[in-house]
C-alpha cells in the first residue's frame, strides 16, 4: 500500500456520533475543508483529514489500513474484534469518548418475567451482535441459539422468529414500545477513539500522539 503522510480519521458520516464527533474533533482544533462529495474532508492547518462512512465499516478500514484512527462504537468495534481471529490483536480502545452512551442488551417478552440466565437455555436469541452475545452466552454456560437480523430486531419475538433479543439500550423506550423487559446487560457502551495497538512509525504515529494528548486536554476540561 501507498504510504500517507496525512493523517486519516474515519467517522459516522450521518446518525448519532456524526454531531459529537465533529464538536469533540473542532474542540482538538482541527478543521476541515468539506469536499463536493462530503465522503473525505481534508485538514486545513493540521496534517489530518477524514472520512465519512457508515460506522459499521470503521474498524475494518482501520485494521486494512486506509485509516488510522476512527470514532466508533465500543458495540460496533468490540464486535469487530471477536469476528476476528486473534481478537485480541489488531485493534484497540485508545480512548473513551463519554458520548453515544448506550447498552447492548438481552430483552425478554414482558409477560415471561426473567429470573437469570438458565431461562434463556434452548431459547432462540435475535441480535445484530452475534460475537458479543456469542461470548455473555459462554460465559453465563447458557446454550441458546444466536439469530443473525441486521436490523428491527426488536420485532423478533412478535414475529416468532426468537424468544429473546439481544440490542441496543439508551431511553428502553424502544423495549416498551414492542413489550419487552431488559432481562441482562451485555456491555455498557459509548463512542471510542479506536485504532491500530501500535501507532504508525512514521510521521502519522506523530501526529496522532499530538491528537491523544490534545484529546485527553480536552476530556480532562469536560469531566
Ligand atoms: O448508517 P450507519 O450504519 O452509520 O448508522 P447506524 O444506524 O448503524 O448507527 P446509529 O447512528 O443508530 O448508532 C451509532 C452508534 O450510536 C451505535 O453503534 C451505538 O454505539 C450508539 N448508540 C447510542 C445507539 C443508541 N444510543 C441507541 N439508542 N445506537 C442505537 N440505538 C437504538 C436502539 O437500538 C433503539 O432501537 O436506538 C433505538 C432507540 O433507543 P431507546 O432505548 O432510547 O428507545
Ligand atoms: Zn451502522
Amino acid at each position: 500500500m501507498k504510504s500517507r503522510d496525512r493523517l486519516r480519521i474515519a467517522m459516522q458520516k450521518s446518525g448519532r456520533l456524526t454531531e459529537p464527533a465533529q464538536e469533540l474533533l473542532a474542540r482538538c482544533g482541527l478543521k476541515f475543508r468539506q469536499s463536493r462529495d462530503k465522503l473525505f474532508c481534508f485538514g486545513e492547518g493540521e496534517p489530518v483529514d477524514l472520512l465519512l462512512v457508515r460506522d459499521d465499516d470503521i474498524p475494518g478500514l482501520i485494521a486494512e489500513g486506509v485509516c488510522d484512527l476512527g470514532i466508533v462504537g465500543r458495540n460496533v468495534l468490540r464486535e469487530f474484534q471477536l469476528s476476528q481471529p486473534e481478537p485480541g490483536e489488531g485493534l484497540a480502545e485508545l480512548r473513551s469518548l463519554g458520548f453515544g452512551r448506550c447498552r447492548l442488551s438481552i430483552a425478554v417478552p414482558h409477560e415471561d418475567g426473567y429470573d437469570g440466565p438458565a431461562q434463556l437455555d434452548g431459547r432462540a436469541i435475535a441480535t445484530s451482535y452475534p460475537g458479543l452475545l456469542g461470548e455473555w452466552l459462554r460465559s453465563h454456560g447458557v446454550a441458546a441459539r444466536v439469530v443473525y437480523l441486521a436490523g428491527s430486531v426488536e420485532i423478533a419475538p412478535r414475529l416468532g422468529t426468537a424468544d429473546a433479543i439481544c440490542d441496543l439500550v439508551s431511553s428502553g423506550a424502544t423495549l416498551v414500545a414492542n413489550q419487552l423487559r431488559e432481562a441482562a446487560v451485555v456491555i455498557e457502551s459509548e463512542a471510542v477513539l479506536a485504532g491500530r495497538r501500535d501507532l504508525p512509525a512514521d510521521e502519522r504515529g506523530e501526529i496522532a500522539e499530538l491528537l491523544l494528548r490534545r484529546l485527553d486536554g480536552v476530556i480532562q476540561v469536560r469531566d
